[in-house]
């Protein structure tokens, strides 16, 4: 069937309306119902849902787009023409497809709404509201603050009341929110100053000029006889003030959002609209943990989409209290607080804020009440590492085996080598002979060299041996990877280590030059310590720390015997290898540490 077209209802005296959201995309399923796009005006905010449920076809409208009564917003394929044609809204699915008449063929309220909203009263109306704001523009004068013209919508429910008596409002502050058939609409406060008296609460139904609440205004108002035609650039400049209320914090996120889009439509001039709306779409993706597709379908005002948006709150998560399942401020509230208190008590691991993974997060506290401080920010790798380990470390249940290998043959191999090799320009340090020893291991145990699947019923062996070695550089920890270490020799391993450490450490290594290591080494030889408790890499599934080598005294069964001894330290994941495989690699590492000639074998 052909796709229908969604179309701009009547908005009353609203011309020219911008777009500020587009909530869907090409290709979408959508609900009847569903917010399509989101409108702003300087008197409302507003949410077009869809007439019909469908699949949109083509969206026709972008953000940063100006709107009038009638525009095609999107075509959309109905999903089932029968059930159009037997619903009870079928007159608003026709109404889109015939395109111009909206309330036409609509329910009785529609029909009363018409005859109400001829051009005169919505000018009249309009004039009314203006004329509040303009004859009271000094300070301290109480005014009444209306529900402007508002299209063809009559006895409309005030889903809900944003403020109460008392508030100190911003002017363009939300104060209650409306809903009927075809909108979701913010009235907005007419000027900035104190509530002294709300004339509606939820569930009330208001009409354009009925009286909202009574509002002392502020002081010190910028405009005058002029502020019809200025109020746009009131507006603007109230934009650069820097109040930090949330109300303007919302409009500059707005704005800045819009002039992204702009600067990116401007760059590529050739681009096609749609194109622009993707972008701004995958901004507001910056959310942790946002699902947007199912955000945008959530039943909320733009006030609470804005609201959940500061808190990082998954929309598509929270539970609807109000009319319909539509979610309130208070339902976002009370995701948020039950999110963080499974934080708390390590129960969820979907905790939008706070340390994540279950874990609380960290107070924040003044070290300064205790003496001097210094507050440096983290160097760029030492922040990423710093995630990978948190997680490796609540991911993985980690145990440590520890082993010693008498390394005083390989040393003294080594040493010997030392100079012969620094001539073919090979640095021979003994981490190259447990880069190989280690990969003799790993083929031996080829759970060792293996990573558990997502699902953690699977582990997949790899026939390949790539290591990656901890690296320890002036901006943090890298882990580069030594690739195909079972098929190297001692001097290509080496130089092949020598090669991944040096660009760490200069800065120059690659992103490719990290990834795909089985296993990983982590040698603290060169600085000293006995034993240390590495964390596993996920999803490798070990990791061998290598401390300092000291001469030990060895029985050697009729006499104390100086050897080398190397201490090793195996950490692994206890999902995969249990203990005593863990004693037989360590064991089986140190047989080939200790006689380099079973590495021949
Ligand atoms: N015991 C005693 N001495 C050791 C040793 C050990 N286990 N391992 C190495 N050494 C010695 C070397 O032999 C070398 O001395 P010589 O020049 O006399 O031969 C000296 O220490 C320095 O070696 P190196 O550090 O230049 O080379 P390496 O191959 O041993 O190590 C690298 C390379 C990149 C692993 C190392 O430089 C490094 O960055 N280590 C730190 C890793 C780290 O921070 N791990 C912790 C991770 S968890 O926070």
């Amino acid at each position: 069937m052909a796709a229908q077209e969604i179309k701009v209802p009547d908005i009353g005296d609203f011309d020219s309306v911008e777009v500020i959201e587009v909530l869907v995309s090409k290709g979408d399923t959508i609900e009847q119902e569903q917010p399509l796009i989101t409108l702003e005006s300087d008197k409302a905010t507003l949410e077009v849902p869809s007439t019909i449920a469908g699949k949109i076809t083509e969206m026709k409208v972008s953000e940063g787009d100006n709107v009038s009564e009638g525009d095609v917003i999107a075509l959309v394929e109905a999903a089932d023409e029968d059930d159009d044609s037997d619903d009870d809204d079928d007159g608003e699915a026709d109404d889109a497809e015939a395109g111009d008449d909206d309330a036409d063929d609509g329910d009785e309220s529609e029909d009363d709404a018409e005859e109400q909203n001829d051009d005169s009263d919505a000018d009249e109306s309009a004039d009314a509201q203006e004329d509040d704001t303009d004859d009271e523009d000094a300070g301290g004068e109480t005014i009444e603050v209306k529900v402007p013209d508002i299209g063809d919508f009559d006895a409309v429910e005030v889903i809900e009341v944003l403020v109460a008596e008392g508030d100190e409002v911003e002017e363009e502050q939300p104060l209650i929110t409306l809903e009927s058939d075809k909108a979701t609409l913010e009235v907005p406060s007419s000027a900035a100053g104190k509530i002294t008296e709300m004339k509606v609460s939820e569930g009330d139904t208001v009409s354009e000029g009925d009286v909202i609440a009574m509002l002392e205004k502020a002081g010190g108002q910028s405009s005058g006889g002029d502020k019809k035609k200025s109020s746009k650039q009131d507006k603007a400049s109230s934009k650069k003030s820097g109040d930090g209320d949330r109300a303007k914090k919302d409009k500059k996120d707005d704005k800045a959002d819009k002039k992204k889009s702009e600067d990116k439509s401007s760059k590529k001039d050739d681009a096609p609209k749609k194109q622009a709306a993707k972008d701004d779409s995958g901004d507001a993706s910056k959310l942790d943990n946002v699902d947007e597709e199912r955000f945008g379908k959530a039943h909320a005002s733009p006030s609470v989409r804005k609201y959940a948006r500061e808190l990082g709150a998954d929309l598509g998560h929270v539970d609807g209290s109000g009319r319909k399942g539509r979610i309130t401020v208070e339902d976002v509230q009370s995701y948020v607080k039950k999110a963080l208190s499974q934080a708390q008590s390590g129960g969820g691991a979907s905790a939008p804020a706070g340390g994540g993974g279950g874990v609380p997060a960290q107070p924040d506290i003044d070290f300064s009440q205790f003496g001097e401080v210094e507050t440096v920010e983290l160097a760029r790798i030492r922040k990423m590492s710093a995630k990978a380990v948190h997680k490796n470390w609540l991911l993985i249940p980690h145990v440590t085996q520890f082993d010693n290998a008498d390394i005083t043959d390989l040393e003294d191999f080594r040493q010997a080598n030392k100079e012969k090799a620094k001539a073919e320009g090979v640095k021979l340090t003994p981490l190259a002979f447990l880069l190989k020893a280690s990969a003799a291991a790993l083929k031996a145990f080829p759970d060792l060299n293996s990573s558990l699947t997502a699902d953690g019923e699977h582990l997949v062996h790899k026939k390949y041996v790539n290591i990656a070695v901890a690296v320890d550089t002036p901006n943090g920890l890298l882990m580069p990877v030594v690739k195909d270490v079972d098929k190297k020799g001692i001097y290509e391993i080496a130089r092949d280590l020598d090669d991944v450490s040096t660009r760490a450490r200069e800065g120059k290594i690659k992103g490719d030059d990290m990834k795909g290591a089985c296993f990983s080494i982590s040698s603290l030889g060169g600085v000293g310590g006995t034993a240390f408790t590495p964390i596993v890499n996920s999803p490798e599934v070990g990791i061998l720390g290598v401390s300092k080598h000291s001469m030990q005294p060895v029985w050697n069964g009729s006499e104390f015997e100086p050897r080398l001894i190397l201490p090793l330290s195996f950490s692994y994941d206890h999902r995969v290898i249990d203990g005593a495989k863990a004693a037989r690699f360590t064991g089986f590492l140190s047989e080939k540490l200790s006689d380099l000639r079973t590495l021949l074998l």
